[in-house]
């Protein structure tokens, strides 16, 4: 029995993303929820797991934390069995294995991401589809996704990442609001952007991303990369800023993690 109906999937081929309204149910919000304090709570403790800061107007706050699937035996659980991999093996038209993991938690006054797509920060393999978890409203206030529906058919010209000012110029934009319960599936070809946080409080997200498993299991040289490329530049970018991601998306202010 297909979890996506007939409409959901066209939705998908049409716009690179489909959105599942309610499709977790309060109790497994709230738990789900308890699990991400918990990595958080490990980010004042440097690890497990990779945590990054930003600066805002009340001080420092983690911004994101990434690569603790293999510390949270709950998270992994959701994230490995269930309901994402069974719907992802119809979006993917085979089984899907994770590739990577993250919360981004947004604080009031965390800063957004310029408009990209996912995809040339994802090295290792050309193709992924990754899972928006909302665990608190994700409105236009508190800086929720927006999404360029269908295209999603390849890499767009970008400097850095950055989608270029050119393609900009002539594209449409949905604001993609979600609430605890939703879930909302995107291609790591779909371009997308988000704003600043500016309600009162957090708008905590996982993004989940996974590929199709003929093509391997990424995630261990995914991440090893990624620190050792943070690593060597002293984790930070030609910029001079502390670094967050591979794509220079972020335009929040990265630093250090607190003392
Ligand atoms: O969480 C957001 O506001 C956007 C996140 C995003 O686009 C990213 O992490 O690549």
């Amino acid at each position: 029995m297909a979890v996506l109906s007939a409409i959901q999937r066209e939705q998908w081929r049409a716009h690179g993303f489909v959105v599942l309204r309610g499709i977790l149910d309060a109790a497994r919000v709230a738990e789900l929820t308890a699990w991400v304090e918990e990595i958080e709570g490990w980010s004042a403790r440097h690890g497990p797991g990779m945590h990054h800061f930003e600066q805002t107007a009340a001080g420092p706050r983690i911004a994101r934390s990434e690569d603790f699937d293999s510390s949270h035996p709950g998270l992994s659980s959701f994230l490995r069995g269930g309901l994402l991999p069974t719907i992802l093996a119809e979006l993917f038209g085979e089984p899907a294995v994770l590739f990577k993991e993250k919360i981004n938690y947004k604080y009031p006054g965390g800063g957004g991401f310029a408009p990209h797509q996912d995809a040339p920060a994802y090295r290792f393999v050309d193709h992924h589809i990754s899972c928006m978890v909302p665990l608190d409203p994700a409105t236009v206030q508190s800086g929720c996704l927006y999404l360029a529906p269908g295209h999603d058919r390849g890499l767009l010209p970008n400097v850095d990442g950055r989608i270029s000012d050119e393609w900009l110029a002539h594209a449409t934009w949905e604001p993609l609001e979600a609430a605890p319960g939703d879930i909302m599936f995107f291609d790591s070809y779909a371009p997308h952007k988000s704003d600043t946080n500016q309600s009162d409080s957090p708008r905590r997200v996982m993004y989940l991303t996974y590929n199709a498993a003929s093509k391997g299991d990424f995630r261990e040289p995914y991440y090893a990369d990624k620190r050792a490329e943070f690593a060597a530049a002293g984790e930070r970018g030609a910029s001079g800023n502390v670094r967050m991601s591979i794509n220079d998306d972020f335009l929040g202010k990265p630093v250090d993690p607190p003392e």
